[in-house]
Order: C-alpha cells, then structure tokens, then sequence
C-alpha cells in the first residue's frame, strides 16, 4: 500500500541538488491555506464587531449547538475532573509531572554583558503576558495536547492562560470533558466553548467574556490554521500545524514489526498524514510492507490509514548507505524522525533536520505524544528545516536592556554619529551631540 523510491545506485546522484538531496523527493500532502483565507476573513471581522453574540451564532452554525456563553463555569471544569477516568487521571498525572521535569529546566537565564568599562547589556527574558490556547473538538480531542501547550507557557511564567476548545452538541455545549478534566488538573480555569477560526478571533479581538491576549498556540484545522494566518501580527502565533509525519530511518537490524506498528501509528491521525520509511535494507522494507499489510487489517482506523499510507505523501525510500539515508531524512525535515539502526544515537547525532528525534527501538513516537517529557508540538510541512517544536522559549521574548554611562557613551559616539551620517540620518547623531553640548568627543 505504500510506494517505493529507489534511490540505490545512480539514482541517488541523481535525485541530488548541488550535493544534498532535493526537498520536494518526498511529496507532501498539500493544504490550500490561502483559498481558506478568504472564507475566514467575514467571520474574524465579524466576531471583532459583534463579539460573544458572533461566538453564539457560530456554535449553532458549525458545531450544531445553541449555547448563551462561551464562558465554561468553573463547577463544570470540577465536575469533569471528578468524573475523570482513574486510569487516565493518573497517566495524565504522569504525563503532565514529566512534561514539567523537561521544561522546567528550559527556562533561560538572564545574562548581562560587559560591553566596555560602563556599558552593559542585559538580555533579559519575559513571559508574554496572556496566551490563548485553541484544542481542537472533533475527531482530534488530544488532553496531552493540552498538556503540551500549557506546561511550557506555565513554566515559561506566563500568568494569564485561556483555553478555547468547540462547543460540543453532545456535552451540553461545553468543550468535550476529557479536555475540561486537563484544564483542571492543569490549574487552568479560563475556558471557553469556542471553536474554529471564531476562537482565534476571540483571542485576537476579545469579547465581553473574554480578554484579548497577546499569543495563541495549539492546533487546529485549515480554518484554525488561516485565522491564526489572518491575524498572526495582531497576536502572536505559535505555528500553523500541518498534518502529523513520521519518518523512521531504519537498517537491517531494525525490527519489522515495531517499524511499521510506528508508521501506523502517526497514519492514525489524518488521511493527510504521512509515513516515510528510508532504509538501507530491501528486506526490511519488503518485511514492512507484509507488517503493514497485516497490522493495518487488524487495527481500529483501517480506513483512515489506508488512505495516509498510500497517498502521495508516505512511502519507502531505499537508500544505499546510512549517510545517504540521513541526506534523505535531512531534505525531508520531517516533524518526527525514528532512528532504528546500529549505533543509533551516533547516527541520531549527525541528523540536521527533525522536529524531534526518537532513538532506537524503545522510544517509539508514540512515548513523545504522551509521556517522554518532549514536546509533541512540533514543526510539520518541512518547517524543522527552519523552526522548533514548542518549547518554554515560545512563550518568553528576550528584551535588550541597554545601559551606558555618560563615559561609555562619549567613548563611542563618534562611531554612532559617523554611520548616522552614512545612512542619510544626521538626527541619530543629534542624539549624540545633544548630549555633549554639539562636542562630540573625538571627532
Ligand atoms: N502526534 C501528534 C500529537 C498527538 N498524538 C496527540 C496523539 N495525541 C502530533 O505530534
Ligand atoms: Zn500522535
């Protein structure tokens, strides 16, 4: 079910740009981003001038429901997390406990340099202030979603968190409970029954129920994804998330089995999903394809994943070396990157590109979507050529503090008056002059 490319020989040369490999080799599944624009647009203006009676409207509209709040009342958050499973209380515990351990020591420390005897910068590290959380209602209802998006901002500092997540017809119009119960076990009493590109106009914007903020992160769907695009500059955006993939590059010593069980595993998320296997080993990628055959049958979303692994965006890539199978994994920059072959983390070591890096048989994707401590926030569409998963850093910005005494000041201004000059801008040396009585020392 899922195609071949045979790089073995010439081809790979073949297959090569200027000594590394070309990027679109492995196609990816295609999301009209732009096109959904224009349909966005109406309803984002529309919740700016209307607000929560927009939000209304919209629930009846795309989630079937009629509610009169968007704001979720804090006895329903309590309610879910008393009626929380045990079991998935407790792995939510443990997911959320090694989720902090990881960010809890990526915060940054500020740091002042020397610059000259009197002169100093201070880069000093702010949480942003209010961040919107979107967590998609659907087929996609991830509580470690949650997880993985309010951890970091929490760790980060960040004081003011709201959570939007749809209004759902069969919970009363309340976001769906698994996701309430997160948000409680988070400490996060700021919901809303919001969903879609509505929600991130109401970040954007506020309403009469909500403050506007000044970041939204979390995933969502092509509506989501064009209103963050619509209003990204207005709010900050973490990323637009793209549909899941994984790629495993895998040798002899890889085990079948466990190889295609992992591409099965991310192809459960999306039609649009997409499983790339590149192995220096034929056998194992014949091995795999029997595996898939047989796993494929036998699991929940058959369909689904039929349909992720055979479209354009999934297929096996048979390489001749390792080294040319990490040229391959490096010009596909995919969002997850198994490493299952000899000496794993010497080769995880030489990869470039990877959202996230999974190494050797007993860190499978699935560990990181849950409860590896690593962010499953991660770069898709060949963006972690460019860009990292979410992490504490996505929620601080650096702030230079700049402080000169009069005498580093005059020891320098000549230089600062003489580039004034070269650019045609002699008010920036006036600053200068000013303050040393139009002397500038040394010119
Ligand atoms: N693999 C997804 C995250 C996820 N998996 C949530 C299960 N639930 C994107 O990294
Ligand atoms: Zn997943």
């Amino acid at each position: 079910m899922i195609s071949r490319i045979d790089l073995r020989g010439a081809a790979f040369a073949e297959a090569s740009l200027d000594g590394g490999i070309d990027r679109d080799l492995l196609p990816r599944a295609e999301l009209d981003v732009e096109a959904a624009l224009e349909k966005v647009r109406p309803i984002c203006d529309d919740v700016k001038h209307r607000g929560t009676a927009a939000l209304i409207d919209y629930a009846e509209r795309f989630d079937g429901v009629k509610i009169d709040r968007t704001r979720v009342p804090a006895e329903a958050l309590k309610r879910a997390l008393r009626e929380l499973d045990p079991a998935v209380r407790a792995a939510l515990e443990e997911s959320i406990r090694r989720a902090r351990l990881v960010h809890g020591e990526q915060r940054r420390t500020d740091h002042t340099t020397q610059v000259v005897a009197g002169g100093t910068v201070t880069e000093r590290w702010v949480p942003v202030e209010r961040v919107g959380l979107y967590v998609p209602g659907g087929r996609a209802v991830y509580p470690s979603s949650v997880v993985m998006n309010v951890v970091p901002a929490q760790e980060a500092g960040v004081t003011s968190l709201a959570v939007a997540s749809p209004p759902q017809a069969d919970f009363d119009g309340l976001p769906h409970p698994t996701i309430l119960a997160a948000c409680a076990l988070l400490g996060v009493d700021e919901v809303y029954a919001a969903g879609g590109a509505q929600a991130i106009a109401m970040f954007a914007y506020g309403t009469e129920e909500c403050r506007p903020v000044n970041l939204v992160t979390g995933p969502g769907n092509i509506w989501v994804a064009a209103a963050k695009r619509l209003l990204k500059g207005r709010i900050g955006i973490d990323a637009e998330a793209g549909p899941t993939e994984i790629a495993v590059l895998a040798d002899h010593t890889a085990d079948p089995a466990n190889v295609a069980a992992d591409l099965i595993s991310q192809a459960e998320h999306d039609t649009l999903a997409a499983a790339v296997l590149v192995t220096t080993s034929a056998d194992l990628a014949d091995a795999v394809d029997k595996e898939l055959d047989r796993q494929v049958e036998a699991t929940k979303h058959t369909e689904r994943i039929t349909e992720a692994l055979s479209g354009k965006q999934s297929a096996t890539v048979l390489v001749d070396t390792i080294e040319q199978g990490l040229a391959v994994v490096d010009a596909y920059a995919a969002e997850h990157l198994e490493i299952q072959t000899e000496n794993a983390a010497d080769v995880a070591a030489r990869v470039r590109n990877a959202g996230a890096i999974f190494v050797g048989a007993y860190a499978p994707v699935s560990l990181g979507d849950y409860c590896a401590g690593s962010n499953h926030v991660l770069p898709t569409g060949g963006c972690a050529c460019h860009s990292s998963g979410l992490s504490v850093q996505s929620f601080l910005r650096g702030i230079h503090v700049v402080d000169y005494t009069r005498d580093a000041l005059a020891e320098v201004a000549h230089h600062v008056v003489t580039l004034a000059e070269a650019e045609d801008l002699p008010a920036h040396g006036a600053a200068l002059k000013a303050r040393f009585d139009w002397q500038v020392p040394g010119q």
